[in-house]
């Protein structure tokens, strides 16, 4: 067993090749380079039994693409060999995956232990379902052992963590939330949009479950809205079965295709992204109108030594405080030209927004002051242009 388990390791390639051809076989296709786009609703069966069957789950092959889709069960492919999960699962967006994984695992009576921050529309969820179905939740820093075993009820059921969080670029010890969790035999979900798997795998540090909001880094031009998951093929056919299937939030063929085309140059842009985004960090440090720098490749950053063991670079997002008020900063915001006020991240183009008003919009101040979010905090998601340009739209903004 070992040696299977080896030898399909040192099989395993590396991920720039990974991201490049697995999910996809072109000698399956017609040799067509490109995959196909399956843009069809359902599919014809040869006949009523054989229809019957595959209702049965007793014949391979395909019945309705709210089910399964050729080319989006490309994409589940090739992100389960990116994350080394055993299965994935496409969705219509982050947070329809976000959705149906938290409500495929938890029950009424259940608690769901959270990092200390998530994205705004997380924390809607959290409190619809805390308000609708009795699913409870509570934030926590996580940042020792004593901490998160102190954190965990008898009734969790679920360990939800963002690394980094959003906005506020704080990291979670994945590894060590893991082990902890293994003890008391809870599940951990990890939303790994802002790493990308480029640059963090969280099931390779014992988690469980990975999410993706594949409108970012994955897609990479601002083309399309789409959400991933994977784990283990036992629970992601779960999900499959239950909270994909019925509430049915699926990917569309198109966009699976954009997907598969544009994280072929994940690795690529991802190192410009983090080589523009160290670049800047340092400048805005430098600069006495900024008041905070919040980026994981900054050796002054409070986790910098965790970043560093736990991530192979540091992302293109950096957090930072504006020095005055929320009308400063938004004057700031409005004297950029090269940079585009706009939420979502991890596009060609630099992009700026302001949490308080905008992606958190939604968390009342006091969680927003407890996450961190104050009112000059200012999130950028560095782009692929040349990071001098970056830079001079900043400084100008900044002296206007
Ligand atoms: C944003 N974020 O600008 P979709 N998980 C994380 C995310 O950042 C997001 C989602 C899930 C932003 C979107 S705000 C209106 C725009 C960590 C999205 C949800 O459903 O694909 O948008 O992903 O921070």
């Amino acid at each position: 067993m070992m040696e299977e388990i080896q030898s399909k390791q040192e099989r395993s390639r590396k991920f720039e090749t990974e991201v490049i051809h697995s999910g996809y076989d072109a000698l399956k296709h017609f040799g067509s380079l490109a995959p196909p786009i399956f843009q069809t609703s359902t599919f014809v069966f040869p006949d009523a039994q054989s229809g019957e069957r595959r209702f049965a789950g007793e014949e391979e092959g395909y019945i309705y693409s709210r089910l399964q889709n050729p080319t989006v069960e490309m994409l589940e492919q090739r992100i389960a060999a990116l994350e080394k999960a055993e299965k994935g699962l496409a969705f219509g967006s982050g947070m329809a995956a976000v959705s149906a994984v938290l409500m495929g695992m938890v029950k009424t009576g259940d608690h769901i232990l959270c990092s200390e921050g998530v994205y705004g529309c997380t924390f809607g969820l959290l409190h619809f379902m805390q308000e609708r179905f009795g699913v409870s939740h509570s934030f926590q820093s996580m940042d020792g052992e004593e901490q998160i075993r102190a954190a965990i009820r008898p009734e969790t059921a679920l360990i939800y963590v963002e690394s980094p969080i959003n906005p506020t670029m704080k990291l979670v010890d994945l590894k060590l939330v893991a082990e902890i969790a293994k003890e008391f035999g809870i599940p951990v979900v990890v939303d790994n949009t802002f790493s990308s798997p480029y640059l963090q795998r969280p099931l390779e540090l014992g988690c469980d479950v990975v999410i993706h909001s594949a409108t970012k880094y994955l897609c990479g031009h601002g083309d399309v809205i789409g959400g991933l998951a994977a784990g283990s093929k036992e629970l992601m056919s779960h999900l499959s079965m239950t909270t994909q299937k019925d509430i049915g939030g699926v990917m569309s063929p198109f966009d699976a295709w954009l997907l598969l085309r544009g994280m072929k140059t994940l690795p690529v842009r991802m190192d410009r992204h983090c080589s523009n985004a160290a670049e800047l960090a340092k400048q805005l440090r430098k600069h006495p109108r900024i008041s905070k720098v919040l980026f994981p490749g900054d050796p002054e950053f409070a986790q910098y030594t965790l970043a560093s063991r736990q991530m192979d670079g540091p992302g293109g997002l950096i957090s930072f405080e504006i020095c005055g008020t929320k009308e400063d900063a938004q004057r700031f915001m409005n004297a950029l030209e090269l940079i585009k006020i706009a939420v979502s991240l991890g596009d060609a183009e630099t992009l700026i927004q302001h949490p308080a008003t905008m992606t958190h919009a939604v968390v009342p101040p006091e969680d927003r002051a407890a996450m961190g979010i104050s009112e000059t905090l200012l999130r950028l998601s560095v782009g692929l242009e040349a990071w001098q340009d970056i830079w001079a739209d900043i400084e100008q903004a900044l002296n206007t």
